[in-house]
């Protein structure tokens, strides 16, 4: 589906498939859990979902002869440590805008984690007092124009890399990636678990598997909290996706599986449900997660095999996007385990 368009290698190529036996059997044995290791997909700064992304947005920002990448998210983005990633082995610059889209408590929230990393890797940072929005926001818009201001040639990556032209191929190639697995692997996946907030991973996702007709087996998990702005950016980047792909089909709005019921109490805090999924995971597999993305997507998974959402039998997959850095920056939550 992705061959016409260009891709700069930025992984290490598919990323492995690891069957999660101790926490399949603690929940049950009935369902059968495997993870998707997009967290190791890297070594560009530990890696994770953007990086994916990224590898069809860096042809259009080379040939655009940017020098800058400018890009936004929370204080603890780990989409903005990415950028800051790969601009570093681009050679190129990065301006981060880092909004208080998180109502944080530890006190060194802001020097650990995914920002310590995106400073050491030389990234420009402006923290901004501003809410959580997925949208274009006006701090980004005014980095990108002070860029221009000082000389520089900036290239915009929005939030998450998710409402941008090319921000959805990245995932349509995980499906693509995942039906080769598959073959290997002698079975199907009945379902994949998706942690979604600005839409593209999930949106790519359900291009991908539009394909075998399998999108609405794509089950996302919202951890944005403002899940109605969150399900319209991920039907429109996955209709625009569909047709730059030439899908050849519609994106129905029942493709569109989207639970709202693990993002509490807000964006970025966890519940004390999503702990005991973390401590779970990790307890169980050795599997780490975080409180703002994973830990919410787990919490969901866990719940929905308790339920008894995945019939008896069912293959599950859960696509680990990366995050864990951010964990640093709640370490009073963990203080003891
Ligand atoms: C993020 C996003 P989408 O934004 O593509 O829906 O992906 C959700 C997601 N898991 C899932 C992890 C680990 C993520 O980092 N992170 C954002 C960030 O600024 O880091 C874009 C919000």
């Amino acid at each position: 589906m992705l061959d016409k368009f260009e891709r700069y290698p930025l992984t290490f190529g598919p990323t492995p498939i690891e069957k999660l036996s101790r926490l399949s059997e603690h929940l049950g044995g009935a369902v059968e859990l495997y993870a998707k290791r997009e967290d190791c997909n890297s070594g560009l700064a530990f890696g994770g979902n953007k990086v994916r992304k990224l590898e069809y947005i860096v042809p259009d920002a080379i040939a655009s002869n940017a020098d800058t990448l400018v890009t936004i998210g929370g204080v603890q983005s780990n989409h903005t440590r990415q950028v800051a990633a790969v601009a570093a082995k681009l050679g190129m610059k990065c301006r981060l805008v880092q909004e208080s889209w998180v109502p944080f408590e530890d006190a060194v929230y802001d020097r650990v984690g995914n920002i310590l990393m995106s400073r050491v890797m030389g990234a420009e940072i402006e923290l901004v007092d501003e809410g959580f929005d997925i949208g274009i926001r006006e701090s980004w818009e005014r980095a990108i124009e002070d860029v221009k201001a000082r000389g520089g040639k900036p290239y915009a990556i929005p939030a998450g890399a998710s409402v941008h032209r090319l921000g959805g191929l990245g995932y349509v190639g995980f499906a693509e990636e995942v039906r080769a697995q598959e073959e290997a692997l002698g079975f199907r996946f009945d379902y994949v678990i998706v942690c979604t907030v600005t839409g593209s991973t999930h949106a790519g996702m359900l291009v991908g598997f539009a394909k075998d007709g399998r999108a609405a087996r794509v089950v996302g998990i919202d951890a944005s909290g403002t899940p109605a702005q969150t399900r319209a950016q991920v039907m429109e980047i996955a209709r625009n996706t569909a047709e730059l792909v030439a899908l050849g089909r519609e994106i129905a709005d029942d493709d569109l599986v989207l639970l709202e019921d693990y993002a509490y109490p807000a964006y970025g805090v966890p519940s004390a449900e999503t702990n005991d999924a973390i401590r779970l995971a990790a307890r169980t597999e050795g599997m780490m997660t975080d409180p703002v993305y994973e830990g919410k997507s787990m919490q969901g998974m866990i719940d929905l095999v308790r339920k008894g959402y995945f019939p008896s039998g069912s293959r599950v997959l859960y696509a680990h996007l990366g995050g864990v850095p951010a964990i640093n920056g709640y370490s009073y939550v963990y203080r003891n385990g």
